[in-house]
């Protein structure tokens, strides 16, 4: 890509971002009006001045629940949890071992399948489960990282 046309999208994207950070003005957490792999989604928070979102707490938890239901977010989005070498989770953003977990019933399965190239399943997810398994708590998954999703960042200085 020569650099005229990438200049241009980083000043769009940047663009993008500031538009997003004036409509959301002083909320600790904001979501996502895209879908982009894990590793975007990472990217993209940090353009915008934020992280994207841990959850290190009940507490919090229910925090970004409250913030999802408000926010009428029906889809999974990213969270910033990622499984290590070493099959333990770990908040990338902060670099904590994963304490607190709320995983869906059968998560994390770290499933190996043709689409995601038998490489497991190392980012985590949050998700709605179908409404045959629990109609009403939400909770995490564990996803191939390229899948496109949504994504929540949160203000860093609010993270604990
Ligand atoms: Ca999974």
């Amino acid at each position: 890509m020569n650099m005229w046309l990438r200049l241009q999208i980083d000043f769009f994207i940047l663009f993008i971002f500031a538009q997003w950070i004036v409509k959301t003005n002083g909320q600790k957490y904001v979501k996502s009006t895209d879908e982009v792999n894990w590793y975007q989604a990472l990217i993209n928070c940090k353009i915008a001045g934020m992280e994207l979102v841990s959850v290190h707490s009940e507490k919090e938890q229910n925090e970004l629940e409250k913030f999802v239901e408000d926010s009428n977010i029906q889809k999974s989005f990213w969270l910033s949890g990622s499984r290590e070498g070493n099959d333990q989770f770990y908040w990338v953003t902060t670099g904590e071992k994963m304490q607190y977990s709320k995983w869906l019933v059968d998560e994390p399965n770290n499933v190996t399948l043709p689409e995601n190239f038998h490489e497991g399943e190392h980012c985590v997810s949050w998700g709605k489960p179908s409404a045959l398994l629990n109609p009403d708590l939400p909770g995490w998954s564990d996803w191939t990282c390229y899948i496109k999703l949504h994504y929540v960042c949160q203000r860093p200085d609010n993270c604990d």
